[in-house]
């Protein structure tokens, strides 16, 4: 397997990196210096045992590695993909040509153009190949709309994301008692 590293630390040794043997959920990104945003979908994950893994698949930089990557997903059992890029954001795009899944894409925020370059080149698909965009940067929502997908056949999973948002409706309350107190 491709030993990638980020910050000294090789992928294959992230939690829940390579080394998951059945992985429900793919989080892939463009480059290395997406992690930092990306990590919040893997919180999520992570937060409801969901298994996934996480690898660096660059539309541009390791097109063959996309090809085998977007094509061999659902046979691995995959459910969903969850692919973040910035900039000319053709990873999501292109991922969802090769497979039947559903792709949810995270447009990354660039220091350029703040994102709104990303935004544009995943939101804009053409018919017939959707992306599940979420907000600039917001890879925890990302994360929260893998998790009601494969809600939709696991009960266990559903009655998490109840209580995951009985959890913020109780938070928000009690942060409004304290307004009035
Ligand atoms: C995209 O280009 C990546 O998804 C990243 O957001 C952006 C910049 O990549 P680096 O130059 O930081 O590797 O492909």
């Amino acid at each position: 397997s491709q030993l990638l590293a980020i910050e000294g630390i090789p992928i294959s040794s992230l939690p829940g990196g390579r080394l998951e043997s059945s992985p429900l959920v793919g989080v892939i990104m463009g480059s290395h210096s997406d992690l930092p945003t990306m990590n919040a979908a893997v919180d999520i994950l992570k937060k409801f045992n969901v298994p996934y893994e996480v690898d660096i698949v660059s539309a541009h930089r390791t097109p063959d590695k996309l090809v085998s990557y977007s094509r061999a997903a659902a046979e691995r059992g995959m459910r969903v993909i969850i692919a973040g890029a910035g900039g000319a954001a053709h990873l999501p795009g292109m991922v969802a040509s090769m497979t039947p899944l559903p792709v949810i894409g995270v447009p990354v925020k660039t220091s350029t153009l703040s994102g709104v370059d990303s935004l544009y080149s995943i939101v804009q698909m053409p018919r017939g190949i959707p992306v599940a965009t979420v907000a600039i940067g917001n890879a925890q929502n990302a994360g929260l709309l893998a998790v009601r997908m494969l809600c939709t056949s696991r009960p266990d999973l559903r009655q998490k994301m109840m209580d995951y948002q009985l959890e913020m409706t109780d938070m928000v309350n009690e942060m409004s008692s304290k307004l009035t107190d």
